[in-house]
């Protein structure tokens, strides 16, 4: 099928009220895990393994003869997920060395012919339904499997121009034909989807080379409910044309800054809010990685989800199972501390977005609706002041994790300052959870 046999197709058209409603899950859900994990799992180098050690089709085809995960059992993964507070997971259905973890009948190069013989990607989805949390697939548009994909796609590596791998038979259309067909069959055999992250475009390679307006109308009439992310159109940096006041029609849904948090939030050329979600590592890489210990410590990334919220985003944390198909102990270990976080503190995380007011210099502040949340990061000596809440605006406070009243500081000490709201954290102010303490 190609794009002149598509003409009946309903052509996809921006509607702001159907949009800010298939968002709503996203914006309140505000937590997601993302899990990327393929053949490279063996290598244990990172997904990109093949690519930066130029490692030739033919020797990859070792790990693909050798890969069996039979620990595999998405139910622990969608649990872990669940019990860390996370409400949607995001599986790499394909990444970029081309190997898909579901059976596409376009390729050989798939799970289902490996030892392990199963559809990885029907597993996953049923699993993450099942712990009812949202489900998503990341697929990737570059592909150095397939022998049509122009190059390697780095833009700064030098093996996008190696003459070894130059072949004038590629023919780019046929690649596109290809990639189109297998994401018509991730929107079509594995149910109801939630999420799709493309990803990703760089030089010449973004929107309509990938045939983008023909792709997103086919996406959207089989999966009408489905949130997709900017990097049809634009890569880890660069917000794209949602941001213009112009949208294209293969925008996205949501900005997708890569492992970084934006100082102010996003918006657009008009000042409006743009939904955007951080991705961010544990350690330093998304595939897994068997001597990269660099782990980002619990208390750290409660605290970069809590960033995100207060400035209006989502936080999609990954994790890179190994080659039997086990999440790592050292993010099994994250997982569970931020889900005993999560249990006592949720309800300043869900549904939360932005405060209006300014950051105050001893944490961060959250919103929902009328309540307001405030991340206290620093021991106060005395009454702590809230600063930019007036008076007449708090009717109390209590510790969220507890549920324990915090009074309104009556104390001489601060009569110079009668416009400060001071809460009464005792003679001795601890903060009982000792990081992200939350009143
Ligand atoms: C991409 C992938 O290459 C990576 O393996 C991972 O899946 C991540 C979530 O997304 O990483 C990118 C994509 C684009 C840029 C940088 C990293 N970019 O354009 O700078």
């Amino acid at each position: 099928e190609n794009s002149c046999e598509r003409e009946d197709r309903k052509m996809y058209q921006f509607n702001r009220e159907e949009y800010e409603k298939r968002m709503q899950w996203f914006v309140n859900a505000r937590f997601g895990m993302f899990i990327h994990w393929g053949l490279y799992a063996i290598p244990a180098r990172g997904e990109w393994v093949r690519s930066f050690e130029e490692i030739p089709k033919e020797d990859y085809m070792k790990y693909f003869d050798e890969f069996d995960p039979v620990d595999y059992d998405p139910k622990k993964w969608a649990k872990a997920a669940k019990e860390a507070g996370m409400q949607y997971v995001v599986l790499t259905a394909k990444h970029h060395d081309g190997f898909c973890l579901f059976d596409s009948k376009y390729t050989d190069f798939k799970s289902t012919n490996t030892k392990c013989g199963r559809d990885l990607v029907a597993e996953f989805v049923e699993a993450v339904r099942g712990e009812g949390l949202k489900v998503g697939l990341y697929f990737t548009l570059l592909d150095w499997y397939h022998d049509d994909y122009p190059h390697y796609g780095d833009r700064n590596h030098p093996m996008r121009n190696n003459p070894a791998y130059k072949n004038d038979n590629r023919d780019f259309s046929r690649y596109v034909d290809y990639m189109h067909n297998q994401i018509r069959e991730i929107c079509t055999n594995y149910g109801k989807l939630d999420l799709l992250w493309f990803d990703f475009s760089y030089d010449d390679l973004n929107g309509e080379a990938w045939r983008a307006t023909d792709l997103v109308n086919m996406v959207r009439e089989l999966q009408p409910g489905v949130i997709i992310d900017n990097r049809l159109e634009a890569s880890g940096v660069g917000y794209g044309s949602m941001a213009t006041g112009n949208p294209k029609p293969y925008h996205g849904d949501f900005v997708t800054p890569e492992q970084i948090i934006p100082p102010e939030g996003i918006k657009d050329v008009n000042g409006n809010d743009l939904y955007w979600e951080s991705c961010v590592t544990m350690n330093g890489n998304w595939g897994y990685h068997a001597t990269d210990n660099f782990w980002k410590p619990s208390q750290m990334l409660i605290k970069k989800l809590v960033e995100c919220v207060s400035k209006g985003g989502n936080l999609i944390l990954n994790v890179g199972p190994d080659a039997k198909g086990n999440i790592p102990d050292a993010s099994q270990k994250i997982l569970s501390e931020i889900g005993t976080w999560m249990k006592k503190n949720k309800n300043s995380i869900y549904g939360c977005g932005k405060a209006g007011i300014p950051k105050p210099d001893n944490g961060r502040l959250t919103r929902n609706g009328n309540k307001l949340y405030y991340h206290l990061y620093e021991n106060t000596i005395g009454p702590m002041p809230l600063i930019g809440i007036k008076k007449d605006q708090v009717k109390s406070i209590r510790y969220l994790a507890t549920g324990a009243e915090v009074p309104i500081s009556t104390s001489w000490v601060h009569t110079d300052y009668p416009d400060i709201v001071f809460a009464d954290l005792g003679p001795n102010p601890i903060l009982p959870d000792g990081v992200d303490t939350v009143l």
